[in-house]
Formats: structure tokens, C-alpha cells, sequence
């Protein structure tokens, strides 16, 4: 499975993380790369940038480090285009300081960075024109006490965030990804009104844009091919029942959409007493799909650890701003 990138997505945090990433080598974007030792401000930023007009790699630390005692430069090269081809396949393996960078499973070269703020431990992969990713893993080396060969579980193509930072640790307890609206089915969700059998995989995604999780996200602002406009459709979406354990017990989604009143909301219920625990009206209808780290929602489920749990999200909202979007609800160790 493919996911094309339009722009920018975020691959992982971490400071010793192994990346193995392939773009369609038929389609090869102008120019592309990574960013590397980054956080969500970009305060610093090492560049690795392929320049396919010019076939030139790149690697720009003149903003890796706010400390002002580390040597910066712009480094450039060429590919011997005849022995290794043009790039489309890429290993990283980044650890702390140094990175080193397998092309085409061939072509080899280090550098290193030395970002000085905390949060600077991101990468991201970007393109300046739509590229298909045709494989994304990324895992985390594991410290040096550990097992040295031993590697978390891979995260598959269709984890990649568009748009939208996602730590390492997301994938452990998914309620609802949203990616084929037939399969939520299936999984056990259960949707009434204009949400009820959805005739394909992308029947919920509305005006859903590029921000989402893996392939699709939600959006109840004209779906089924605008058949009753923006606010007018409306239903509920309920989970399957789950439980809160001791390890993931904040409750994490994207979430935007309506005015703030309860006519748009998300609802926590207690399966055995039935009880609403807590609900939630978000009030941010502009635009009409997620578009950003602002629409993380997080709630802390400590005080529910061990009961079965069920969510609801309801539209009822039928005027202006009367429309909800979502997308990858889990449980997960700390807030996003
Ligand atoms: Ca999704
Ligand atoms: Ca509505
Ligand atoms: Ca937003």
C-alpha cells in the first residue's frame, strides 16, 4: 500500500532511530529529503536534500544547533548517476550525534549533528511536489543495555502522519484509525443516521484534507459525496467496548469541528452503569477538516483504569459549524 505526500510528513522522535523509507523511483519530486534533529518550532534543523535537477545531495547544518560553539556548514555532492542510479530508496540509522545514510542500498555517507535543545529529536521526510512513499519502517535502537539487535516493532505505511506530529508509542492500544470506514464496521464500531452503511472505504471523509493517520481521517462535513451539504448530515459514531490499563492511560485524538455546544460531542460511557463519564463539545470550525497539532484532544483516564469503557461521538448539529472531525483514537502512556 502507497500513500502519496504532498509536502511534509513526520517520520518519528527519537534520538536512536533506524528509518528505512522508498519513494516511486518513476516519479521522483524536484527536489526531496530529510530534516533531521528537529522539533515542532523547526528552532534548529539538519538538512539531508536531494536536488534532482541538479543531481546534488545536500547536507545544510548551518541550522542544526542554536549553541553557538558547533562548526556549521552547507556540504554538496554528486551522484555517480551510471553506478547508483538515481535515489529513491534511503536507510538512516541515527544515532545520537552521528547519522549515517545508505542510498539505494549501495551508496553510504555520515555526518553528524548536534542539536542542543530536548525536543530537537524529530525527522521528517519532505518533497517539493506529490510523491508516492511506497515504504515507511521506522524503529527505535534499542540503548545500550538492551539487546543490540533487538528493535521495536516496525510502524507499516499505513501509520505515516501527514501534517501532524505523532510520537513513537501510538499504535500500541488503537481504538478507531478511520483509514476504511467498511472495516470499522467489521471492528466493531457502529454508526446511526447518515454515517449508517457507508458504502466505501472513503464514505466518512468529508471534506478531509491532507492532515490525518495513515489513509484516511473523518469528517462529517459533506460526506457521501456532499449528498446533504456541510452541517446537515448527522448520526453517532460508537466504539467497540475497551479498558484503561496502568500503561496507556490517556485517551488521545484529533478532533475539530463545531461551535461549542453540545450539539457536537464526544461522550465516554460507562458500559455497565451507563453513565456519561465525561464529554467533550470542540469549537473549532475552521476549517472543516483536522489541519494540525492543534486538534490533539487528550483526556487522562486514570481514575477509569480496569472499567469497560465505550466512546460516542455524535453530531446533531444541522447549522453553521455542525459538523465534527476525527481521526486515530488510542490509549496511549502521556499526553500528546
Ligand atoms: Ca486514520
Ligand atoms: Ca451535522
Ligand atoms: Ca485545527
Amino acid at each position: 500500500m502507497a500513500v502519496m505526500v504532498n509536502n511534509e510528513i513526520f517520520i518519528g522522535a527519537g534520538r536512536q532511530l533506524e528509518i528505512e523509507l522508498e519513494i516511486d523511483p518513476s516519479n521522483l519530486p524536484k527536489y526531496f529529503g530529510f530534516i533531521l534533529g528537529t522539533n515542532d518550532e523547526k528552532n534548529e534543523e539538519t538538512l539531508l536534500t536531494y536536488d534532482n535537477v541538479n543531481n546534488e545531495f545536500h547536507v545544510d547544518t548551518r541550522r542544526s544547533s542554536l549553541n553557538t560553539n558547533v562548526f556549521k556548514q552547507k556540504r554538496t555532492g554528486t551522484i555517480d548517476l551510471l553506478t547508483y542510479g538515481k535515489p529513491y530508496h534511503f536507510r538512516l540509522f541515527i544515532d545520537h550525534s552521528n547519522v549515517d545514510v545508505f542510498i539505494n542500498n549501495s551508496l553510504a555517507f555520515s555526518f553528524r549533528m548536534y542539536p542542543s535543545l530536548i525536543d530537537s529529536d524529530q525527522t521528517r521526510f519532505f518533497v517539493s511536489d506529490p510523491t508516492k512513499v511506497i515504504a515507511l519502517s521506522v524503529w527505535e535502537l534499542m540503548s545500550s543495555e538492551q539487546t543490540p539487535t533487538k528493535y521495536s516493532e516496525p510502524i507499516s505505511i499505513n501509520q505515516i502522519a501527514q501534517g501532524v506530529k505523532l510520537p513513537l508509542g501510538s499504535f500500541d492500544q488503537v481504538i478507531g484509525d478511520f483509514d476504511d470506514a467498511l472495516s470499522m464496521l467489521q471492528e466493531g464500531w457502529f454508526t446511526t443516521g447518515d454515517f449508517r452503511q457507508p458504502t466505501n472505504s472513503n464514505s466518512w471523509a468529508g471534506t478531509s484534507a491532507v492532515t490525518k493517520i495513515g489513509i484516511n481521517a473523518v469528517s462529517t462535513c459533506e460526506i457521501n459525496n456532499n449528498e446533504k451539504g456541510c452541517d446537515s448530515p448527522t448520526g453517532m459514531f460508537v466504539s467497540p467496548l475497551f479498558k484503561v490499563n496502568e500503561k496507556n492511560p490517556f485517551l488521545s485524538l484529533l478532533m475539530s469541528g463545531g461551535d461549542g455546544t453540545d450539539d457536537i460531542r464526544l461522550e465516554l460511557v460507562d458500559n455497565v452503569s451507563n453513565k456519561i463519564l465525561l464529554k467533550y463539545s470542540p469549537n473549532n470550525c475552521t476549517p472543516s477538516f483536522i489541519d494540525g497539532n492543534d486538534d490533539w484532544v487528550n483526556f487522562d483516564l486514570s481514575e477509569y483504569i480496569g472499567r469497560q469503557l465505550q466512546i460516542r461521538i455524535i453530531d446533531q448539529h444541522t447549522k453553521g459549524c455542525g459538523f465534527v472531525s476525527f481521526d486515530h483514537i488510542h490509549l496511549r502512556e502521556t499526553p500528546i
